[in-house]
């Protein structure tokens, strides 16, 4: 069948728009173009004259004299909260903006409508203003490489996934060089205000940039939008990051199906790996969607110090228990970064962090008399692979490349060894077939789901308020978000007060403290009650795929909802 739609401008659905030559030609599905024009609600704080209200003073996640020092333009300041208002003081300066955007880190689903959210909001509220997007993430700034955002431009990234529009990176502004790069960059292009649309890497370096423009009395103001799959971006005041609830459906509808693919064959041991570099956030969401046998939650192998053997030791054990159930098959879900919260594991990987930072690594392994003496065991106790995959070069912000470490093959061949002594000894008697899969890049580039294209639509549209009203150093907030749209809250919230300090790369940096699963957080709590349940009997649900219309298309995450709940 011909596509009904063909973005080198060929209009087969009889939808007319004007892709800019430079585009790369690509084909849109028929969701997709459904997808382009459907409407956003907007909270109602946008639909009159309103006015921004500042908060209290803040302070910081942690360490807050550190922070006091490191950001003294911007420590303290208050968070905005945009109210509406009929007087004159609502009106706030019609003056035309010049605005960059940039979306910087990971792929996150939502991210193009943050960018129509802001693009929308200059057209509506500050007529003839003129947005520019930063190509492939901060490089783009530092190298001057941009692109004026128009109409037509935008226009068919509207609820699509993917960062294609102006594309990404995980570069980082670090060094003064690089500061003043960035400086020469947004003065040439007299720029009025600046949107990060990241992580917690980026919007700590958004923070960086704010405060060094606001030290050198630049025009330019920073605001950042709080991204990432992982759903570790967070805070009272920053319900959740976009991306989070797309990427978890798009996962829990390939658990479901690998379950009932289980049921089917009666077989296989599926060991799904799932995204999400630090926190556990994704691999619980997707439990409470799916009702897996086995999940493994790093936070509580960190609460616990649970050793790999231990690890290895429950999941041998719930497969025993279900083959005396008659069950010689499961799935086991297991967080991308359990490898780090294994405080064995965790010390191994430090020791190695301050090696690699001294670039001391020769061929001959010499080097690995740096170790100490436990840690060495363990890491020559690992399997070879997972040994190489260690020692991986680290992300420009000092993290290991967790995505790139295979921790669900390492347990399967452990389990397996562990499952061949039973047999040795009478114990076990059954076959075990392990089959390993990593769900992560499959996640983050899906067609928003609802919630999210909203959601960004309403960063966006805020970010571009508080750009206007001339906040600089906040990240744009929307909250009560279990409530109709038009009742969401909408402001900025102080990125100093996300912030503590960390060890990268051999010193002490400021970094926006990630929030982790909470064991005594309502999500994990909920799990905690009917694991067990789960492993021993098949209480399988198959989500199936995102919908946006119908049944469940306005669902909200079980996350989300249990924590709004907590806090109500
Ligand atoms: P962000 O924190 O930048 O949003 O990225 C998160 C993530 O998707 C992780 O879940 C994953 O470990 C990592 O990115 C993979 O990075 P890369 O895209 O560089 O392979």
């Amino acid at each position: 069948m011909a596509s009904p739609y063909d973005l080198t401008g060929e209009n087969i659905a009889g939808i007319s728009i004007n892709p800019p030559a430079s585009r790369v030609p690509s084909v849109y599905s028929e969701v997709q173009v459904s997808r382009i024009d459907h409407a956003l609600p907007l909270p109602s704080v946008f639909k009159s004259p309103f006015k921004i209200v500042d908060g209290p003073p803040s302070s910081a996640a942690g360490n807050s004299e550190e922070i006091a020092k490191l950001f003294p333009n911007l420590y303290g300041q208050p968070s905005a909260l945009l109210v509406s208002d009929q007087s004159n003081d609502a009106v706030l300066s019609d003056q035309k903006l010049k605005v960059g955007v940039v979306l910087s880190g990971g792929q996150a689903p939502g991210g193009h409508n943050v960018i129509c959210g802001i693009f929308d909001y200059l057209q509506e509220h500050a007529k003839g203003s003129t947005l520019f997007g930063f190509r492939g993430g901060p490089a783009g700034i530092m190298k001057g490489k941009y692109v004026e955002l128009t109409s037509d431009f935008v226009y068919p990234y509207r609820n699509q996934g993917g960062f294609d529009m102006i594309c990404s990176g995980r570069d980082k502004i670090e060094t003064p060089e690089q500061f003043k790069q960035a400086e020469d960059t947004v003065t040439k292009m007299d720029l009025d205000g600046l949107v990060v649309i990241g992580g917690d890497d980026s919007n700590t370096n958004a923070c960086l940039l704010a405060e060094y423009f606001r030290g050198k009395n630049m025009k330019t103001r920073v605001i950042g939008c709080p991204k990432t799959i992982d759903g570790d971006l967070k805070s009272k005041e920053v319900p959740t990051s976009f991306g989070f609830d797309t990427a978890c459906k798009i996962y829990s509808e390939m658990i479901g199906n690998v379950m009932i693919d289980a049921r089917s064959t009666g077989k296989y041991y599926h060991f799904v790996r799932l995204m999400g570099r630090a926190a556990s956030h994704i691999t619980l969401e997707c439990a409470l969607q799916t009702h897996p046998n086995i999940t493994i939650i790093g936070e509580e192998v960190s609460e616990k110090k649970l050793t790999l053997k231990n690890v290895t030791d429950y999941i041998v054990d719930v497969i025993c228990k279900r083959a005396e159930n008659g069950y010689n098959y499961g799935v086991i879900l297991v967080p991308e970064g359990l490898i780090d919260f294994i405080p064995e594991v965790q010390e191994l990987i430090s020791e190695l962090n301050e090696i690699l930072a001294q670039g001391n690594v020769d061929e001959e392994g010499q080097w690995k008399k740096n170790l100490k003496e436990e840690t060495l065991k363990l890491f020559e106790f690992l399997p070879q692979t997972i040994q190489e995959q260690l020692m991986l070069e680290r992300d420009p912000h000092g993290n290991v490349q967790v995505a790139k470490i295979e921790t669900e093959k390492m347990l399967i061949q452990m389990v397996e060894t562990e499952l061949e002594k039973k047999k040795k000894d009478g114990s076990y008697k059954r076959e075990f077939m392990g089959k390993s899969h990593f769900f992560g890049y499959e996640g983050r580039c899906g067609l928003p789901t609802n919630f999210d294209a909203t959601y960004c639509y309403a960063l966006g549209y805020g970010a571009g308020s508080l750009l206007q009203s001339g906040k600089t150093g906040l990240i744009s907030s929307v909250g009560n978000l279990a409530a109709p749209v038009e009742k969401w809250t909408v402001g900025g919230t102080p990125l100093t007060s996300l912030m503590d300090v960390e060890r990268r790369h051999g010193k002490f940096k400021p970094v926006i403290k990630k929030a982790m699963v909470e064991l005594e957080g309502a999500p994990f709590k909920k799990f905690a009650s009917q694991r067990e349940e789960w492993a021993l009997k098949n209480r399988y649900i198959s989500p199936g795929p995102i919908q946006f219309k119908g049944p469940g298309s306005d669902a909200i995450n079980h996350t989300l909802l249990l924590e709004l709940g907590a806090q109500a």
